[in-house]
């Protein structure tokens, strides 16, 4: 999906990390209302560590039925694929959070219905509009996102990778590495929405022209 820089049809909203908290998701669509022609970019970990990743799967999935919806992957879901296809790696899944994905389900893997899993198979490693990039994690500034290695783009921290701006001119847009106190980093070139949801409640979305931001409070 490519966005014209001079004529916007509509909004484009990105939102950091979920991580299984389908309230705090459901308050801020209702604060954004999204509107047919708005498109909503998700940066990935929709599952894992909060309390219910089964509804916020359902949730984003409905949310197609109103306006256009534009997912990426996250580490954590291709945690859950590894776990599907090596039962060795279901205890590392387990331990960063899966257990409560689990749980949210009722049961073991294959309680997961196909059409969840399909979702997660559908999910982009990155997304690319004329003026932004939208990536879970990081990258690496001089190679174009296609041809960057994942383990960079779903897996290393801002903390660890604090790069420059991306050859591409482009503003970057990620998630992944939390910001505890709750507000987004604004590098510029460089922008983090994950707010820490798991922990403090707080969930971000950005209108990536207008800038403006919305927030759940962590109180609802
Ligand atoms: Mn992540």
């Amino acid at each position: 999906m490519q966005e014209s820089t001079s004529n916007h049809q509509g909004r484009t909203i990105a939102i950091g990390d979920i991580h299984g908290c389908a309230k705090e998701l459901q308050t801020l669509l209702e604060l954004i209302k999204p509107a047919t022609e708005d498109t909503i970019i998700f940066l990935g970990d929709y599952i894992d560590r909060g309390p219910d990743s089964k509804t916020v799967i359902e949730t984003v999935i409905a949310l197609r039925r109103c306006c256009n919806v534009v997912t990426l992957v996250g580490n954590h879901e291709v945690m859950l694929l590894d776990a599907i296809e090596q039962p060795l790696m279901l205890s590392l899944w387990l331990q960063f959070g899966g257990q409560q994905t689990l749980d949210s389900y009722g049961g073991d893997l294959s309680a997961i219905p196909d059409r969840h899993l399909e979702f997660i198979d559908n999910c982009l490693l990155f997304h690319e509009t004329n003026d932004h990039l939208f990536v879970h994690a990081n990258y690496l500034p001089t190679i174009p996102l296609d041809q960057q290695d994942p383990q960079i783009l779903l897996w290393t921290h801002l903390t660890e990778l604090q790069p420059k701006p991306h050859v591409s001119g482009k503003r970057v847009f990620v998630g992944h590495t939390p910001q505890k106190n709750g507000r987004i980093l604004d590098y510029g070139h460089l922008i983090c929405l994950d707010t820490f949801c798991f922990g403090n409640g707080i969930l971000t979305a950005m209108d990536i022209h207008s800038n403006d931001i919305w927030q759940t409070d962590g109180q609802i």
